[in-house]
């Protein structure tokens, strides 16, 4: 974002705007914790702010301040297209493309209203009228922060603004683990404990709110369904519609599994496919110089960080996983690689 970019959104700011707050489908806690975050910032300042996502989110982020005048799209379009036609403003928050809101994303994509594009995914769309993007920042949250000291609004940041962020900083860094935890990562976010966050509390209220199916399924996935490919330091999970049923699945319920078969020694690269209704929804985690973003971009229609991404498949799950192991050979090389 250019000094020339930054005065004309001063400019926009400075009187009150409809401002609509929109992000990814299945929004996770960096998502929605940016968006909730700049929410309660911006309302500071006199303008008429909704947050409207694209579809639900789990039930362990109904704790951030905000969460109750949250508009979920796929349940209230009437409302979402009437505020959305309606708005000035609009920030795109932790997403780079329209399609990542699917059916919401040509919604926003027709309006005139002026956009704001606020991302750490790799190569941004450019529909955007300014974006700020970093895909070297830990997550979005942590770019909403910097944002938000551009403007010189820091003496602003209360604990509501502070916890939505650190939850966003927090889980979009692995707790603090990932290769993109840098000194800023650990800068800003003693801002936020300066302006109340405390660790502990936000840490409980993401994590520690399993239930007991959910730790049964997590038993079940590792015992039973994890292979492990030592000739190709890959490790690989599937779960069918039935099994997720059977341990009564609440959405959010398989979150972080994918993380579970990168801590096995060796391992390098690790895949989690879910079978949907009509799709299987793949996730990728890796260490290193693996970028998961071009395998799922290449093979699987999806994308994200070097060594975090996503993406689907059309075909059955047990065709997605021959297809999967199928594609190992020829990274064979490129995943033996020290580093
Ligand atoms: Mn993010």
């Amino acid at each position: 974002m250019s000094p020339a970019d930054i005065s004309k959104i001063e400019e926009i700011l400075s009187s009150p705007k409809n401002i609509v707050i929109t992000t990814h489908r299945s929004p996770d806690a960096d998502a929605l914790g940016s968006s909730l975050g700049l929410c309660h910032f911006l309302k500071k300042f006199e303008h008429h702010v909704n947050v409207i996502t694209p579809n639900s989110y789990p039930e362990f982020l109904h704790w951030m301040p905000g969460h109750k005048e949250v508009i979920n799209y796929e349940t209230q379009k009437k409302v979402a297209k009437a505020i959305v036609k309606n708005a000035d403003l609009i920030f795109c928050l932790d997403y780079n493309i329209l399609k990542r809101m699917e059916e919401f994303g040509e919604v926003v994509g027709k309006t005139t209203a002026l956009k704001i594009l606020i991302d750490h995914h790799q190569q941004p769309d450019s529909f955007p009228d300014f974006i700020l993007s970093d895909v070297t920042a830990s997550s979005t949250a942590q770019l909403i922060f910097n944002f938000i000291e551009t403007l010189k609004g820091e003496k602003y940041i209360d604990k509501d603004i502070a916890e939505c962020l650190y939850a966003g900083i927090m889980t979009d860094s692995g707790n603090f683990r990932f290769s993109t935890t840098t000194t800023e990562t650990h800068r800003v976010v003693s801002k936020l404990l300066e302006a109340g966050v405390r660790p502990d509390k936000i840490y409980t209220l993401i994590f520690d709110d399993n239930t007991q199916e959910r730790m049964n399924l997590l038993g079940h996935t590792l015992l039973n369904k994890l292979k492990y490919f030592p000739e190709f330091h890959t490790s690989m999970i599937s779960l069918t519609r039935d099994e997720l049923k059977q341990f009564r699945y609440r959405q959010g319920d398989t979150e972080g599994f994918v993380n579970y078969p990168l801590s096995i020694k060796g391992v390098k690269f690790s895949a989690l496919m879910i079978e949907k209704k009509d799709l299987v929804k793949l996730s990728f985690r890796s260490k290193g110089n693996f970028s998961v973003n071009k395998f799922a971009r290449l093979h699987f229609s999806g994308g994200g960080h070097d060594n975090a991404a996503g993406g689907e498949s059309r075909i059955s799950l047990d065709e997605t996983v021959t297809k999967f192991i199928s594609l190992l050979p020829q990274y064979k090389e490129e995943l033996l690689k020290e580093k």
